[in-house]
């Protein structure tokens, strides 16, 4: 446990656009006492993307991830507080949406579609370097 101030991106995807879901996500992250510091709505473009995902790259879902994530807009969200890194990872739940625990965003709102990308709503950085990372190429 560290009691470090941390910034973290969260990314509203667009399937959490499209459903309307991105005042709810807005409230979890208000309702849990982080504070929102920076939000924008993003059309991703490839090169934005390749770029957020490049640890992915040549994976089975890579191809099926960028052209989810720039089917539409997302709504990008600098976040801050005490260990807002893992928090908010917490407040998501686990990438897979069908098994991601109710009381979650994922497991309260998602689940399997039969597509080949998990549709999972949310995007939260998994590290302080990847938040460091993601937020200089999302707000340049
Ligand atoms: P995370 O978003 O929970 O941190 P990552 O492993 O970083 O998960 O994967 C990035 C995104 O790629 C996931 O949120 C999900 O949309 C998609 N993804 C990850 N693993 C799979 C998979 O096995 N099949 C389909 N899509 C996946």
């Amino acid at each position: 446990m560290t009691t470090a101030i941390e910034e973290t991106l969260v990314l509203v995807k667009p399937d959490g656009v499209a459903r309307n879901l991105t005042g709810e996500i807005l409230r979890r992250i208000e309702a849990k006492g982080y504070s929102l510091v920076d939000i924008r709505l993003v059309q991703a473009d490839r090169e934005l993307l390749a770029k957020h995902y490049a640890e992915h790259e040549g994976k089975p879902f890579y191809e099926p991830l960028v052209e989810f994530m720039e089917s539409g807009p997302v709504v990008a969200i600098r976040v801050a507080g005490n260990r807002v890194i893992e928090g908010f990872r917490s407040l998501a739940g686990t990438t897979d949406p069908t098994t991601a625990a109710p009381g979650t965003i994922r497991g309260d709102f998602g689940r399997d579609w039969g597509l080949k990308v998990q549709q999972n709503l949310v995007h939260g950085s998994d590290s302080v370097e990847s938040a460091d990372r993601e937020l200089a190429l999302w707000f340049a």
